[in-house]
């Protein structure tokens, strides 16, 4: 009774050592699988082209975009360094508060706006640079 016992958490560690992730599960080990990315960095394909605008060392791009209603727009920072990327007007940023979720950008990162969903056009700007015309664009939603 005692030596079955033994035998069974035996098998169940000399298991888990050997196979770690198939034999864990089976001894009821609760590591669940990796999970799908759900960062949308990698633009891969699956659904509907997002729009987005590009920020280089020379500016955003495109600096003026239509989307329809409901859209996010993501804001990509191909610069190397850091931009803020916020509603106009500045300093206040309240025109269009979806797009101040876009924020502190750093080199290589990207972050989209909320749900686009009052038709209007909304001005942004790079908050740490906001006399820069070539980090301001417009985003008009229809
Ligand atoms: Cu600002």
């Amino acid at each position: 009774m005692t030596a079955h016992l033994a035998q069974g958490t035996a098998v169940c560690s000399l298991g888990a050592a050997v196979a770690v992730a198939s034999i864990l599960a089976a001894c009821g080990g609760s590591s669940s699988p990796t999970t799908p990315s759900q960062v949308p960095g990698t633009g891969g394909g699956g659904g509907a082209q997002a729009p987005t605008i590009t920020i280089t060392s020379s500016g955003a791009s495109p600096r003026s975009m239509t989307v329809s209603l409901g859209s996010q727009v993501t804001f990509v920072n191909n610069d190397s360094r850091t931009h803020q990327m916020y509603s106009n007007p500045h300093p206040e940023h309240a025109d269009c508060p979806e797009i101040n979720q876009v924020g502190f950008l750093d080199p290589g990162q990207s972050r989209q706006t909320g749900n686009l969903n009052t038709a209007r056009t909304c001005g942004y700007h790079d908050h740490g640079e906001p006399s820069d015309v070539s980090l301001q664009g417009t985003i008009t939603i229809r």
